[in-house]
C-alpha cells in the first residue's frame, strides 16, 4: 500500500502533537512543523526520520516556510494532507483594552500564515487529489467577551475553508473546517502569557475536549472514502453550550 504524507503545522503541542502521533501510528509519514525545534526533534527521534520530518521555523516567516518546502526530503515531498493547525489566541481583554501587537500576531499566524501555507501547497495537493483540514474554532461563530480578533481570525478560517471548497470544485481535493470548543492544551497558557493557575482553573471540572479527541477526528476525516467531504464540523465538550445575548440598561 502507498504510504501517505501529511503536513501538520503546530506539531509541538496540543492538537498538532497528538495528530502527529495518530497519523504516524496509523502508518503515514508526517512533516511536523513549529518553532520549538527540540520538541520536533524528539518526535523524529521517537518515530524515526523516515516517518517524521521535523521542520522548525516560525510560520509567519514566509522565506523560512518556502525554504522548508524546498528542502523537503524526496519521500516527504508529495503531500496528501495539509493540517493547518498552528495558531493561537493572545489576551482576554476587551477590544478597547487589548494590545495591538497581540492582535497583529494572531492575524499574522492564524490568517496570513495559514493562507500562505495553503497557497504554496495547493498545486501539489491538486495533483495528488489530497485534502486540507483547517483548525478553526467555535470562537469564529459565537462571540464572547475578549474573543475580538481571535474570533475574527477563526471566522476567516471557516469561511476560507468553504470558499476553498468552491474554488476546488471538480479537483477531488477535500477541504474541512474543524471548529472545536473548549479543549485542554497549552492554548490557555499561551493566551494568558504563562498563567498556569488560570489555565487549570478554566478546565477544572469541565471535562474539556482532549488533544486526542481532535487527533481522532482528523484521522477519521482523512480516512473517509474519497467521495465524502466533511465541510465543517463543530465540536464542544458536553459541559459547554452557547449562552445567550446581553442587554445593557441605563
Ligand atoms: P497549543 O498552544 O497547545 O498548540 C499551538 C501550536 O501552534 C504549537 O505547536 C505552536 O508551536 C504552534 N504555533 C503557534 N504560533 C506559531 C508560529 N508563529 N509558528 C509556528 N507554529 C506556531 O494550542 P492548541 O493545540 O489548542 O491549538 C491548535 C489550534 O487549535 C490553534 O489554531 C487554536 O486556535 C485551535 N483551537 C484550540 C482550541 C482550544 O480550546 N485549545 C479550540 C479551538 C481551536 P510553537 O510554539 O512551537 O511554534
Ligand atoms: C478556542 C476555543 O472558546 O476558547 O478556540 O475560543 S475558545
Amino acid at each position: 500500500m502507498t504510504v501517505k504524507t501529511a503536513w501538520i503545522t503546530g506539531a509541538t503541542a496540543g492538537f498538532g502533537a497528538a495528530t502527529v502521533e495518530r497519523f504516524v501510528t496509523g502508518g503515514w509519514r508526517v512533516i511536523a512543523s513549529g518553532r520549538r525545534a527540540e520538541r520536533l526533534q524528539q518526535l523524529a527521534d521517537r518515530h524515526g526520520a523516515d516517518k517524521v520530518h521535523a521542520a522548525a521555523f516560525d510560520i509567519r516567516d514566509e522565506a523560512a516556510l518556502r525554504a522548508a518546502v524546498a528542502g523537503l526530503p524526496p519521500d516527504f515531498a508529495g503531500i496528501d494532507l495539509l493540517v493547518n493547525n498552528a495558531g493561537l489566541a493572545l489576551g482576554t481583554a476587551p477590544a478597547q483594552q487589548a494590545d495591538l501587537v497581540q492582535w497583529k500576531q494572531m492575524i499574522d499566524t492564524n490568517v496570513t500564515a495559514l493562507a500562505t501555507v495553503t497557497h504554496l501547497l495547493l498545486p501539489g495537493l491538486i495533483e495528488r487529489r489530497g485534502a486540507i483540514v483547517n483548525i478553526s474554532s467555535i470562537a469564529g461563530s459565537y462571540p464572547y467577551r475578549g474573543g475580538n480578533v481571535y474570533g475574527g481570525t477563526k471566522a476567516f478560517v471557516s469561511q476560507f475553508s468553504q470558499n476553498l471548497r468552491t474554488d476546488l470544485h471538480g479537483t477531488g481535493v477535500r477541504v474541512t473546517s474543524i471548529e472545536p470548543g473548549m479543549a485542554e492544551t497549552e492554548f490557555t497558557l499561551v493566551r494568558t502569557s504563562g498563567d498556569q493557575a488560570a489555565s487549570d482553573q478554566l478546565y477544572a471540572g469541565a471535562h474539556p475536549i482532549t488533544a486526542g479527541d481532535i487527533a481522532d477526528t482528523i484521522w477519521w476525516i482523512a480516512n473517509l472514502p474519497p467521495h465524502l467531504n466533511v465541510n465543517r464540523l463543530e465540536l464542544m465538550p458536553t459541559s459547554q453550550s452557547a449562552a445567550g445575548l446581553q442587554v445593557h440598561r441605563d
